[in-house]
């Protein structure tokens, strides 16, 4: 017995120098938690377009800062799918809205213009309905809806701290119908709330991405007209009754990721390498999406786009919740055209709620080949 046991205590020691035991979860610092406001730097950040994010660090390099966003709300008439005409309420001109890029901690500062006054940029505003933003990863006040209600040609001004780590939903909610209204025409995007040590892998280790790609997804409910073509609305107002009787059937009659159909197969090419490590996100604001990459996986993938949850490892599609998000890491190892879609097939091809991501830089024959070119089949 005496003789056994240092040999056990060996073994034990050895087995945990090996593997050390597993720290994932972080405890909040006090310092950074009670850091005063007052003391805080303020930084501006330019937003810019989906799919793309502002440039940004992806470690906290000082104490919490105050981040002044803006966005400017417009009603505006697209031609989501060839010859269907849709009026959205779209953040910053665009559907969906940006993608402000904050860590936890931060206070984000927020302008909220009903209209705009960059002409230049985002064109006339004539809009004609109050409208307002609840952000998911603030706390209080209907996530800050009960105090953003802004009428047109007016602007208002909201602060708030991001306490939890993710990516997180908005969305216009003005309240009863316009809620569902102002969101299935456009009214949502999301935001990055980027824990302050960065990302980090199943194991704890720092994880860092060389790029990446947000795909907000959008459904629509557009009417018919008698005649089965489709209904084009003078404005914002005018679309709303009939759509409204579309959005009780509870079936979109289209379905597209940044907005319109081709968007990211056509109009915008999503590149990347060999070798790129690609945090891809995905929010959608009105029902649940089950995003997949036709080719590749899910190196690490967030639950619910939480990076306080410890990530699942090499999934192969993984989930939306409406209202919600997805935040998935992948390390691209072939090249060729990947699909990023809604995993509901349907969904992803007879409507379009996909993406293409190219990638180029070599291909590993050990990964995958051709045993033999197609051929007669022979005896077997
Ligand atoms: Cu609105």
């Amino acid at each position: 017995m005496n003789k056994l046991l240092p040999l056990a205590l060996l073994t034990i020691v050895a087995a945990s120098c090996a593997q050390p035991p597993a720290q994932w979860e972080l405890r909040d610092d006090p310092a950074i938690v009670n850091f005063d406001r007052a003391n805080a730097v303020s930084v501006d950040q330019e937003l810019v377009d989906p799919p793309f994010l502002p440039v940004h660090d992806q470690v906290a390099s000082g104490p919490p800062r105050v981040v002044n966003i803006r966005l400017e709300i417009i009603e505006r008439e697209v031609e989501i799918a060839p010859g269907v005409f849709v009026w959205q309420m779209a953040f910053n001109n665009s559907v969906p809205g940006p993608v402000p890029v904050v860590f936890q901690w931060d206070w984000v500062n927020l302008t909220l213009v009903n209209g705009t006054t960059n002409t230049v940029r985002f064109g006339e505003s004539s809009n004609t309905m109050a409208h307002n933003i609840d952000f998911h990863a603030s706390t209080g006040a209907l996530g800050g809806g009960g105090l953003t209600v802004v009428a047109p040609g007016e602007e208002i001004g909201l602060e708030w701290r991001a306490v939890k780590s993710g990516f997180f939903v908005y969305h216009c909610a003005p309240g009863g119908e316009m809620v569902p209204y102002h969101v299935v025409t456009g009214g949502n995007g999301a935001l990055l709330v980027l824990p302050r040590e960065g990302l980090r892998d199943g194991f704890g280790d720092p994880l860092r991405y060389d790029k990446v790609f947000y795909f907000g997804e959008q459904d629509y409910y557009v009417p018919k007209n008698a005649d089965g073509t489709w209904r084009r609305p003078t404005n914002f107002i005018d679309q709303m009754a009939p759509m409204l009787d579309v959005m009780r059937g509870l079936t979109p009659t289209h379905i597209a990721f940044n907005g319109k159909y081709g968007a990211l197969t056509a109009d915008i090419r999503l590149e990347a390498a060999v070798g790129e490590t690609v945090l891809m996100l995905h929010s959608q604001a009105n029902n649940p999406s089950f995003p997949h990459l036709i080719g590749g996986h899910g190196d690490w993938v967030y639950p619910y786009g939480k990076f306080g949850n410890k990530p699942d490892a090499n999934l192969e599609s993984w989930d939306v919740v409406a209202g919600g998000t997805a935040a998935a890491v992948y390390t691209f190892k072939q090249d060729g055209v990947y699909a990023y879609l809604n995993h509901n097939l349907i969904k992803a091809f007879l409507f379009d709620a996909k993406a293409f991501i190219h990638v180029t830089g070599g291909w590993d024959d050990n990964l995958m080949h051709n045993s033999f070119e197609a051929r007669p089949i022979t005896a077997n």
